[in-house]
């Protein structure tokens, strides 16, 4: 078989052009809310426009995405498959530190950018929903989400949000009194003590339910950012962007109550088509414990301390307690005595970072407050004590210490020299009983007490909401003589006003904006907010996205109601997933979103590695080894181009244009060679690594780069990227499209198929659907490799066979596909006017089928031949038949025409 291209390299780039120019004049991927038929909402998590540009690495998913999307309109679906863009963020905040230049002009330069290299890999994208969540007419509805959270609180007794008015009605007319709500702070107050508030005081007790709140708390601070970190932005005490250190520091914030939905984005897991591995993170990051909440008296006075345990079978072998230092009981609880020990305990805790604090420590460390509490079964009394090793912020804030049964608790026992109690489960009559049936008693004794009851704690925490920076959604309160006051939503869009100056210098840009006020004249608020806002609801923005009313109309809600699946990395399991799900839930909870979770189906593309190439450099010399000889030197590894090295030499001159630096440089080749090392890591610029998709379509063509980067291998593993196989891909191509052209001509022929070319294409439909359906893309691409090559044995140039052939290749090859199906007389899109072909099963199930027998051209008989027979089998078949002797009239036969699947001609003199 001749290895050369023929014709299609040739025009495979008249082809696409052709194509993206017809796609982008005719509108084809624009969708409208059309009820009548099924819909299928694909979607990709939307790309943060970096300066960079796209490199091969980032489309993989948006072509996973888009095959899907294109097989659902074959299959006559209604798709929904839009593109955007998270536009806000710090890189182009820092850039512009760095520059000068307005993050804004930046921004949509890198969009247009990304957008012209995404229309290029042919992306069947309706860019007519296009969002960017820097655009006022999208961010509009960012803080229409936010006023919405401000005007709500969370009813845990009905598990959803309710509005604040019916808090306030409910507070004026029964105070706390039979309120079931997701506070950060205990509440409590009579109907009369809630009237007699200030504006202010009631407000204060308002912020403690709101579903975004102000908070006086601990935030990770980081001083060369200039900005307040989320945990997941912080790795080993350091920030994830620049490896700065991060301390903590007290800070009035907003926060989102995330944790309100800890039990529903639990539960949600369930009905979802998330990977094992993917729904475990989230299970694990949502932490729920369920347990048993108790209730200790205080020796002395009226106070009470509440405990969180998930062992209420160890209640016997209480020896002490221990609260939180931030626990508010901890100077109401601490005893005259005991006070100045404490403050100093306190102080040092506080002055420690982040990392220090949690960092574990040699010893326990902790102090005793003085006072004792009363155990709720057995009267004894126990020491309370403060320990920086219990977390305000998780259960009660205060634990009951079983040092006989937990690690934790003896080490801070014998640290203390506090007593342990052994055996106590005999004492108490458990003795024999399994932990679980030791819980269900224990918690039945202390029911009877009124003292005790099941308990379910998350570890998910609430979340931040709000950066120190410029470039993000400014928040729409107003500050009235420091009382927060939100803007009204006729007020909306507050429009991020231009500034000169970026940098963070302590306190926000926007505290230096003199005009930075509501249409009222009260200060705003100067954070914006944080990352994930902009994120946590774009999908349903792409239901309407040019509405000026709404976020999303009611009606397109009603129509596309969520994400059928959604492509993205699996970074994001325990930032955006949680977020947007949480403001799902939310918007369900008002009525606005239509349906429970926003994302059915989850797919998590692996990511492509890039190839990079290092030298290696001996130390404080200007003379580089080979990369075999680099051991028998001290030597530094500087990673270069990969556009300097061929099949792993180096192209020494081609260095020393790249790197000038380097032009005295001496080579210590090895055998005449210089020898570069290879690695495979993340792509990045800063390897030199990164394969652009340009570079790649300019050469083979975007139907070739889609193409290959899904045969690489399974859509969900990384793997390493090679641009030296990608020839092969495109030689596939090239015979795909001879199938259907002769001499540079489309040739295709009426004939009726025979039943082996029959048996191809059927095979073809089949195993190609089921594994693209299941998202086995490579192993799609690699059943119609296999049915070209039949094919092309076969000779087979038949309509019949070819046309729905081309309709199967159509989601991978979309550019080549359209022109084949035009060659056919189609006037429009493959995607408009074609249905995906469906496989008959009686072709698979045939072994055997008719082979017609011919001598000197004329048929004689017929043979029943296995599909499988080989030629020589055939041969061999054909000289034992009964009538083979008389149709040859016993003469030699001088030629065999085997044709398989099709038919045997003998020719005899
Ligand atoms: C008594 C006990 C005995 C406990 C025993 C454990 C083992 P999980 O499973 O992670 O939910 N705890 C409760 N609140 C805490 C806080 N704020 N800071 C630190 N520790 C806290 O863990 C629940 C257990 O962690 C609880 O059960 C409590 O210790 C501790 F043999 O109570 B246990």
């Amino acid at each position: 078989m001749t290895r050369s291209l023929g014709d299609y390299a040739s025009c495979f780039g008249q082809i696409e052009q052709k194509w993206q120019a017809y796609w982008r004049d005719h509108k084809t991927y624009e969708v409208g809310d059309d009820s009548s038929k099924p819909k299928y909402y694909v979607l990709d998590m939307f790309p943060y426009p970096s300066g960079e540009g796209l490199h091969v690495g980032h489309p993989v998913g948006y072509i996973a995405s888009d095959i899907i999307a294109r097989y659902r309109m074959l299959q006559g679906y209604n798709v929904l498959h839009p593109m955007g863009f998270d536009a806000f963020g710090l890189p182009a905040e820092q850039y512009a530190i760095q520059t000068g230049k307005h993050p804004r002009d930046t921004t949509e330069k890198n969009m247009a950018r990304y957008e012209e290299q995404l229309k290029k890999i042919g992306l069947a994208y309706d860019w007519s929903r296009k969002i960017a969540t820097s655009d006022p007419c999208y961010y509009h509805w960012t803080q229409w989400v936010f006023l919405k959270l401000y005007h709500h609180w969370y009813d845990t007794d009905r598990q959803r949000a309710c509005p604040i008015s019916e808090l306030v009605s409910h507070l004026a007319e029964h105070g706390t009194r039979g309120l079931a709500a997701a506070t950060h702070k205990p509440v409590e107050l009579s109907p009369h003590e809630w009237q007699a508030l200030s504006a202010r005081e009631a407000e204060e007790v308002l912020q403690c339910f709101r579903l975004v709140y102000l908070d006086d708390a601990l935030v990770n601070w980081c001083e060369a950012l200039g900005t307040v970190l989320a945990n997941d932005e912080i790795s080993g005490g350091l920030s994830v962007r620049g490896g700065h250190p991060v301390r903590q520091k007290k800070m009035k914030h907003w926060k989102l109550r995330v944790s309100a939905y800890a039990p529903r984005l639990m539960a949600g897991l369930a009905e979802l088509d998330w990977s094992d591995a993917l729904k475990s993170i989230q299970r694990n990051w949502i932490g729920q414990s369920l347990g048993t909440e108790i209730v200790f008296d205080v020796v002395g006075g009226d106070q009470k301390l509440k405990i969180f345990t998930t062992r209420a079978d160890t209640l016997f072998g209480v020896s002490f307690m221990v609260m939180a230092p931030e626990h508010p009981q901890v100077l109401t609880l601490t005893t005259k005595e005991q006070s100045p020990a404490v403050k100093e305990y306190l102080a040092a805790v506080a002055s420690q970072s982040l990392r220090e604090r949690y960092l574990a420590k040699s010893s326990p460390t902790g102090v005793f407050t003085g006072s004792y509490a009363k155990h709720p079964l057995t009267s004894d009394t126990v020491a309370i004590w403060v320990s920086e090793y219990v977390l305000m912020d998780y259960g009660e804030g205060a634990i009951m210490a079983v040092p006989a049964d937990d690690e934790r608790d003896l080490a801070f026992a014998e640290h203390f020299a506090l007593p342990i109690a052994q055996d106590h489960k005999s004492i108490a009559g458990l003795d024999g009983m399994s932990q679980e049936d030791g819980i269900c008693e224990v918690e039945k004794r202390l029911r009877e007490k009124q003292c005790g009851w099941p308990k379910t704690s998350y570890k998910l925490r609430d979340a931040i909401f709000a950066r120190q920076r410029y470039w993000g959604e400014p928040i729409p309160i107003a500050y009235d003589g420091g009382i927060p006051k939100p803007l009204r939503e006729e007020d909306l869009p507050l429009e991020l006003p231009s500034v000169e100056d970026f940098a963070p210098r302590g306190q926000p840009p926007l505290s230096l904006v003199p005009e930075w006020r509501s249409p009222q004249g009260d200060p705003l608020e100067v954070s914006t907010m944080p990352g994930y806002a902009g994120s946590s609801a774009y999908y349903l923005r792409y239901m309407d996205p040019h509405n000026s009313k709404a976020l999303v109309s009611q009606e397109a809600a009603r129509y596309w109601q969520n994400v059928d699946l959604y492509v993205g990395g699996a970074e994001h399991a325990t930032g955006h997933l949680i977020y947007s799900r949480t403001w799902n839930m939310f918007l369900w909870d008002i009525g606005v979103s239509q349906a429970p979770e926003p994302f059915k189906k989850l797919l998590n593309q692996g990511m492509i590695l890039g190839e990079s190439q290092y030298i290696h450099r001996i130390k404080g010399s200007q003379k580089f080894v080979s990369y075999g000889l680099h051991q028998q030197h001290s030597t530094q590894k500087i990673p270069i181009s990969i556009h300097l090295v061929r099949k792993g030499e180096l192209d020494k001159e081609a260095l020393r244009k790249w790197r000038p630096d380097f032009e005295d440089a001496e080579f210590i080749c090895d055998n005449g060679r210089f020898l570069c090392e290879p690695a495979t890591e993340k792509m990045s610029k800063s390897l030199f690594n990164t394969v652009t998709p340009d570079e790649i379509i300019a050469v083979y063509g975007a139907d070739t780069l889609r193409l290959y980067e899904m045969f690489l291998g399974p859509i969900d593993q990384p793997k390493p990227w090679s641009s030296e196989k990608i020839a092969g891909v495109q030689r596939f191509l090239a015979r795909f499209w001879r199938l259907f052209h002769q001499d540079g001509e489309f040739t295709v022929s009426q004939d009726p198929a025979t039943d082996q070319e029959l048996k191809v294409l059927h095979g073809v439909i089949k195993a190609a659907r089921q594994s693209t359906e299941s998202f086995h893309f490579n192993v799609a691409i690699s059943h119609l490799m296999k049915a070209t090559s039949e094919l092309t044995k076969l000779e087979c140039r038949k309509q019949e066979i070819l046309e729905p052939l081309v309709v199967l290749i159509a989601p991978y090859c979309p550019h080549l596909a359209e022109e084949l199906h035009s060659k056919f007389g189609h006037q429009g899109s493959v995607f408009h006017l074609a249905r995906l072909p469906d496989h008959d099963p009686a072709w698979l199930k045939k072994d055997h089928y008719e082979l017609p027998v011919s001598v000197n051209g004329k048929l004689k008989f017929k043979v029943v031949a296995a599909t499988s027979a080989t030629e020589a089998e055939l041969k061999e078949m054909i000289q034992g038949h009964s009538q083979f002797v008389q149709a040859t009239h016993g003469r030699e036969v001088k030629k065999w025409i085997i044709r398989p699947g099709a038919i045997v001609n003998l020719v005899v003199s």
